[in-house]
């Protein structure tokens, strides 16, 4: 017996721009990260979703697989430029057809879909109209999300408006290594400022569009340690939490800013900005629940010096979080490598309790907020061996945060379901396919083809034991 509930949902994770492919398909508008992606130097050896695994074409036999593994529930993101080439108008049939077929395969193997309507693929004609930072697009954002409310809230029960906040906004605004590549701290605010209207917006029209169902946010659960008990990496700490939690969590599960930031970066930068109603509309928009993202802790110190971004690409132990250059902001704090830590070969550090401690925090501060973890997962090479992959440290490394979070709901937290990362190979951001998170296997030399994983029949074996064996 285990403690996870029997209702909890045992599922898997992706999104669109890391799957699908067929990016000019059918009627479908470029998004930003088509654009960026094909700028010289930005990505892994130039690598795109172009054509990622193809889960355009091959949706059925993916969803096939995932109905053999067991799967009680798929998270996946709609791409907004697939829906509305233009960002909003007119609308592509043949786009909202694909996900209308897609929902459709998922619950006849009683699949439940959870759909994320915002995985970072922006309609580049938005972005042409200033993206984030035009408050136009939190409008046209409201209409693309009515459109999929209208098309498949009678199939479906989860939304979530907004993936990861943090990293389509800090690295697309702060140390520009995302689109649109800006580095300016009081424009990331203020474009910050427009999702959280844009999310407002939506869970309003999600209200009145009569969907028996719960809508949420989704955002990285990063849980931080400070390096040493000091008075100045306490103090740095406590800022990290600030910014890198209460910033990103209060105005969607408090509807309101954490007011001594808000007046501290007001004061310096003057922003965010509010238009009138703004703070009305956060605070009757509160989310159903919250999904978290976890995949490693940060160790956080005091930081007096100025800092870039080194991120580790090539999966080279060492090659990131380089010692005298760690990433940070003068005067306030950096990320550094914990003395102590285990580490991936990307350099993130593997660090279970952190799932427990951060699910913790986050009853403690929001109370009794139904909780997902819509994301948590090992990014490797995995070894082949006689043609078989034998992902034994992804299966350590899921087995032990399954522990951690059958620990907090021990605790008393109410988790309802859990969405490793991901369900398939696919696309890294900036890391191509070397970086390797799936149960199944992509065969890039061959078509494309689909392998099952090792932890394709442990995860399997997990699922049929409601959490049990494993
Ligand atoms: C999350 C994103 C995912 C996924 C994952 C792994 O931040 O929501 O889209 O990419 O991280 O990250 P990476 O591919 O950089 O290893």
């Amino acid at each position: 017996m285990s403690a996870f509930p029997k209702e909890f949902l045992w599922g898997a994770a992706s999104a669109a721009y890391q799957v699908e492919g067929a990016h000019d398909a059918d009627g479908k508008g470029p998004s930003i990260w088509d654009t960026f992606s094909h700028l010289p130097g930005t990505t892994y050896q130039g690598t795109n979703g172009d054509v990622a695994v193809d889960h355009y074409h091959r949706f059925r036999e993916d969803v096939a697989l995932m109905a053999e593994m067991g799967m009680q529930s798929y998270r996946f993101s709609i791409s907004w430029p697939r829906l509305l080439p233009q960002g909003r108008g007119t609308v592509n049939e043949a786009g909202v057809k694909f996900y209308s077929d897609l929902i459709d395969a998922l619950l006849e193997h009683n699949i439940e879909p959870m759909i994320t309507l915002y995985h970072w693929d922006l309609p580049q004609a938005l972005q042409d109209e200033g993206g984030w930072e035009a408050r136009s697009t939190a409008e046209a954002f409201e209409e693309y999300a009515r459109l999929c409310y209208q098309r498949y809230g009678d199939r479906v029960k989860l939304w979530s408006t907004f993936n990861e906040t943090v990293c389509f906004i800090g690295f697309g605004y702060i140390t520009g290594g995302h689109p649109p590549g800006v580095q300016n701290p009081a424009r990331a605010i203020q474009a910050c400022h427009h999702v959280f209207v844009a999310h407002a917006k939506a869970v309003a029209a999600f209200r009145t569009s009569g969907i028996a169902g719960q809508i949420g946010f989704v955002n990285v659960l990063q849980t931080h340690t400070p390096l040493s008990q000091s008075a100045e990496d306490l103090a740095a700490y406590q800022l990290a939490e600030g910014i890198f939690t209460h910033w990103l969590y209060d105005p969607v599960l408090k509807g309101e800013y954490p007011a001594e930031l808000l007046a501290q970066t007001q004061a310096l930068w003057g922003v965010p900005q509010f238009a009138p109603g703004d703070e009305q509309l956060l605070r009757d928009n509160i989310c159903d629940f919250i999904g978290l993202n976890y995949y490693k802790r940060e160790t956080i110190a005091a930081n007096n010096q100025e800092s870039h971004l080194t991120i580790n690409t090539t999966g080279e132990k060492g090659s990131g979080h380089q010692q005298g250059n760690e990433f940070g902001f003068k005067g306030l704090f950096k990320f550094v490598r914990n003395p102590n830590g285990v580490y991936t070969d990307w350099d993130w550090e593997i660090y279970p309790q952190g799932l427990t401690e951060g699910i913790m925090n986050i009853k403690a501060r929001y109370g009794d907020i139904p909780i997902y973890i819509t994301e948590n997962g090992l990014g490797a090479k995995d070894p082949i061996i006689d043609g078989e992959v034998v992902d034994d440290d992804r299966i350590d490394y899921l087995r032990q945060h399954i522990g951690a979070i059958e620990d907090a709901i021990k605790q008393g937290a109410d988790v309802r379901g859990y969405y490793p990362w991901s369900f398939i190979d696919l696309l890294s951001w900036l890391n191509g396919f070397q970086k390797q998170y799936g149960f199944i296997y992509v065969d890039h030399n061959k078509d494309l083809a689909r392998q099952r994983k090792k932890s394709f029949f442990w995860y399997q074996k997990l699922i049929a034991s409601n959490g049990a064996e494993r």
